[in-house]
């Protein structure tokens, strides 16, 4: 399929694309973004010029400034002659137009800027899932070439910390009134961080709340010192094979030597909240505070991006995580042929309506009838046939 001819409107596209035209960028968006026909293959052509830009995520409470703070980071990348995708996950985002005014006239002085390219996404009706939906179309920024796509998305549920697990480093943004305790913080969204920004730090508690990510952190560290390596902390959704995880210290592996890793940890946590690499091979996410309205800090944080993009190369952690990125994108495709195959199929539905009333009754469990129809589907599964086996 996606290594055959493609179509010649397709083709079309992707000559533009190469050419770096803006249009064709926003078509191929489109297409990806609402799989229209040709999606695959458009992303199969795109998929050997990706592993260019710096994928950053930033999530965290609604409110905490995560549009302002990338908008800030955005326009410091522009500073350095970066240029920068920006994927919004929020329907409530300025980028998407459901904020206030001041935000709006904010953003669209970057979305001026033919160096600067803004998507938003909504959360619902994406397909295939919202983390698919993030990946495929950051490989689309990233093989247009933007050095850097910088994906927001609210840290409050599930399917928004998979979102924020499909990139290089993930940024999480705290505001002091985020909660009365850390404690209160999803334990999620602190597994996730390789750098705390805690943000509007011209209100009270700030560094109170500073401290606490600090010590939390430290606690962390310590805790690490006594678990073997290889458990994935961060872990949510199906993670495929038992590499690619993310968060603090979990960049040996099981390949590592425990015990010199412990004793690294341990002699980090003693050291106090260490702040980026350790020196021993693990990353301490640090916290910086900033006055994101005000640019304040937003320096500070460019530093943390820079020092974790440095440590994911030097540690091999980028490799992993690029390839665990690989490894969803994988479940990610087969996940979406074998739903548009199998519930796509008229037969399928037929099929289903005829078992109900043996469920009724009780002869058949949802679990046999469920288990008959797997059994039944291989042809069409595999796409050799377009009807369930009799
Ligand atoms: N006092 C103060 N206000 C800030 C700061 N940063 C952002 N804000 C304001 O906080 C409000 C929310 O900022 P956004 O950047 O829209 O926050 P967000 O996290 O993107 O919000 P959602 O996408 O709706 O979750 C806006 O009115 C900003 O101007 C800051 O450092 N201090
Ligand atoms: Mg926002």
């Amino acid at each position: 399929m996606s290594s055959g001819p493609r179509p010649p409107a397709i083709e079309r596209l992707l000559a533009d694309f190469t050419a770096g035209r803006p249009a064709a960028l926003a078509r191929a968006i489109s297409i990806v973004e609402n799989h229209r026909p040709g999606f695959d293959a458009v992303l199969a052509a795109l998929h050997g010029r990706t592993g260019h830009a710096r994928r950053i995520g930033l999530t965290g409470p609604p409110g905490a400034g995560k549009s302002t703070l990338t908008t800030q980071l955005t326009h410091a990348y522009r500073a350095q002659g970066l240029t920068v995708g920006v994927i919004a996950v929020d329907p409530t985002s300025p980028f998407t137009g459901g904020a206030l005014l001041g935000d709006r006239i904010r953003m669209e002085a970057v979305a001026l800027d033919p160096g600067v390219y803004i998507r938003s996404l909504a959360t619902r009706g994406a397909l295939g899932g919202l983390s698919a939906a993030t990946r495929e179309i950051a490989d689309v920024l990233d093989a247009f070439g933007f050095d850097r796509v910088i994906v927001e998305t609210v840290g409050v549920g599930q399917s928004e910390l998979d979102v924020a697990r499909t990139v290089d480093t993930c940024v999480v943004v705290l505001v002091p009134e985020s909660g009365d305790s850390i404690q209160t913080l999803k334990a999620g969204l602190m597994e996730i961080a390789d750098v705390f920004v805690i943000n509007k730090a011209d209100r009270p508690g700030a560094d109170r709340l500073r401290t606490e990510v600090q010590l939390m952190l430290k606690l962390r560290v310590r805790a690490a010192a006594v678990t073997p390596p290889g458990r994935d902390a961060a872990a949510g959704r199906t993670r495929i094979g038992a590499g690619g995880s993310a968060g603090v210290g979990a960049s040996g592996g099981a390949a590592q030597g425990a015990s010199a890793r412990a004793h690294a940890l341990d002699a980090a946590a003693r050291r106090g909240p260490v702040d980026g690499d350790d020196g021993a091979g693990h990353w301490i996410p640090p916290v910086v505070t900033a006055v994101a309205s005000e640019g304040r800090g937003v320096a500070d944080v460019l530093g943390a991006l820079d020092r974790h993009a440095a440590y994911l190369s030097a540690s091999g952690q980028l490799a992993d995580r690029r390839r665990a990125r690989l490894r969803e994108r994988v479940a990610d495709v087969v996940d979406q042929k074998l739903r548009a195959r199998l519930w796509g199929n008229a037969g399928t539905a037929a099929w289903l309506e005829s078992r109900l009333g043996g469920m009724e009754s009780g002869l058949a469990t949802p679990f046999d009838v469920a288990d008959e129809l797997l059994a039944r589907s291989g042809a069409l599964l595999t796409g050799r046939g377009h009807d369930l086996d009799r």
